[in-house]
């Protein structure tokens, strides 16, 4: 396997609305973000994936563009901006810009001139269709619930859009789209951001006519020609985000011989608390059995070709600890047991703001105190088929977006630090508690143990390249090996809220390389939520 830069790095991604406020507004902003560099220079990541920062009507938080080329100025200017990178770059950071290709705000000035009129040469940009007996082209859903297509008066024609109203998909089958997009990244690449995470990118290539809206005939195509036109010769890491995607199609985007992406995000390992075919509020339980099957199978299956990006959170899914750990009396242990599990696989960790000091999920009393369109929608469509407010608070408080986007918590001062105005969202109420600065003089700090597992693997090789092999054990015992050279890892996690007999190996004859627990590992017996890496002698 040809070695890159980046099979090395831990990414930290930072939704810059709220990380950091600098001026009072209630908005994080690109000055707080650089306030904060030390703090991921000190954390051990050294690639930030930035979630949008451009011009945006905001009606999805920046991923509904006006204008590739600036930067909102709630975040900042583009002096900002040079700043970051340069700042980022003397602490060895490097920053990934978040491109949202699939569609733009409507407020852009390709939709703007689209929308006047059938001739107009916009026109093509987006995906224009008649209506069918009175009503919409078809019975395609938007991810954000309600039809994907919206009427507009002017031409008497419908516009596609997969997410909200306000985010029209561009036409990528039209070559000029395409190019344009090319200049923007061109643009970015210049300017010395080393990364691209692109949005929703399995969406590109639709194929309405045989009803294909993800993986379409011609996306691994388009894929290739970005490649060739943009970032063939250049250092610049790629991720996906394609949901969807199976260990096949990984394989095709991620195979470094087929030049298309470094990475991708796909959802398979936290689908597993969803019922399959059904919406992401209908929830069940996660089965620790399907999340070792699952990332195995990844891990196995990239292993020669290919990459893994190795993720618990973003800024779409609630906090793991809250998820599938425990936020309450096994916080630390739940917190550091799913960073082992993680971060000690074969691939690149990424680690979403405030994952790092064990944040838990939000539970705001009423509708209107959350931000996000996805819930808003979700409520209106639930609420208007029967399901009763209960219930939809619920999946909300369970499943929300928001959940993720609460601001930092970075001291016990007013807004946790965050503002010295009012925050665009609510603190999380547990900040007294749970922050930065708590966390640090903890002598069970999150901090601290994320900073050690980063350290293990910018310093030894087996966790970049040594090969994974699952161990056989009870079904809440995640174990695995790593193998290098001569060199062997075992690393097991207990995935439960119970102390376990385990039929591994109750002392290992090796070193402890790190452990979230006080006790020694001994008598097979693993406490709740107990994670421990033995390196063993050969
Ligand atoms: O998310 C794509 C996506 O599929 C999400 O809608 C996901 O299914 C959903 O958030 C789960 O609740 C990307 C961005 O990460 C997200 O923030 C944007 O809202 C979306 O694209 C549209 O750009
Ligand atoms: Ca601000």
């Amino acid at each position: 396997m040809e070695k890159k830069w980046w099979h090395k790095s831990v990414v930290y991604q930072v939704y810059p609305r709220s990380f950091q406020d600098s001026n009072g507004d209630g908005i994080g902003d690109l000055n707080g973000l650089i306030s904060r560099l030390d703090y991921i220079a000190e954390l051990g990541a050294d690639l930030i994936w930035l979630c949008p920062v451009y011009a945006s009507p905001n009606d999805d938080n920046g991923y509904d563009i006006s204008d590739y080329y600036s930067i909102h100025p709630e975040f900042g200017s583009m002096d900002d901006m040079d700043r970051l990178i340069s700042e980022a770059a003397r602490r060895g950071i490097c920053i990934m810009m978040d491109i949202v290709a699939n569609h733009t705000s409507d407020e852009h000035p390709w939709f703007i001139e689209s929308r006047k009129n059938k001739d107009n040469p916009y026109r093509d940009f987006y995906v224009w269709k008649d209506g069918a007996e009175g009503g919409p082209p078809s019975s395609l859903q938007s991810i954000f619930s309600g039809s994907a297509w919206n009427y507009d008066p002017l031409t008497q024609q419908y516009y596609l859009h997969m997410f909200s109203r306000k985010q029209p998909d561009l036409n990528w089958h039209h070559p000029a789209v395409r190019l344009a997009l090319y200049d923007v990244m061109r643009f970015w690449i210049k300017k010395g951001i080393k990364g691209f995470r692109f949005d929703v990118i399995d969406l590109i290539a639709k194929d309405l006519e045989k009803d294909i809206i993800a993986n379409g005939p011609l996306l691994h195509e388009y894929l290739q020609e970005m490649h060739r036109e943009v970032l063939e010769g250049t250092e610049v890491v790629t991720v996906g985000e394609t949901g969807g995607a199976d260990l096949d199609q990984a394989i095709l985007y991620t195979d470094p011989s087929r030049k298309e992406l470094d990475m991708v995000f796909a959802f398979q390992h936290i689908a597993l608390d969803e019922i399959p075919g059904k919406q992401k509020w209908d929830l069940k339980t996660l089965e620790s059995s399907d999340l070792k099957r699952v990332l195995s199978a990844w891990q196995t299956g990239l292993s020669e070709k290919g990459w893994n990006s190795l993720f618990w959170s973003n800024h779409d899914q609630p906090r793991i600890v809250s998820r599938w750990g425990n936020d309450g009396k096994f916080r630390y242990e739940s917190a550091t047991m799913f960073a082992v599990l993680l971060h000690l696989m074969k691939g690149t960790p990424y680690i979403y703001q405030g994952e790092e000091i064990g944040m838990t999920n939000v539970k705001f009393p009423e509708l209107n105190y959350y931000r996000d369109i996805e819930t808003f929608n979700m409520y209106k469509e639930r609420n208007a088929a029967g399901h009763s407010h209960d219930n939809i608070m619920n999946s909300i408080y369970v499943k929300g977006r928001d959940n993720a986007r609460t601001p930092m918590q970075w001291n016990t001062e007013n807004n946790a630090g965050f503002t010295e105005g009012v925050p665009w969202i609510d603190v999380n109420s547990n900040f007294a508690v749970i922050n930065a600065a708590s966390d640090s003089e903890s002598n069970q700090s999150i901090f601290r143990f994320y900073q050690k597992l980063i350290q293990l693997r910018k310093s030894n090789d087996i966790v970049i390249y040594g090969d994974y092999q699952l161990l056989d054990s009870e079904p809440e015992v995640f174990a695995y090996e790593r193998i290098f050279k001569d060199e062997k890892w075992v690393i097991i996690c207990n995935l439960s809220d119970k102390t376990v007999q385990s039929s591994l190996p109750g002392s290992l004859n090796g070193e402890l390389l790190i452990h979230n627990y006080s006790v020694p590992y001994q008598s097979q017996t693993l406490h709740p939520y107990e994670a421990l890496v033995y390196k063993l002698q050969n």
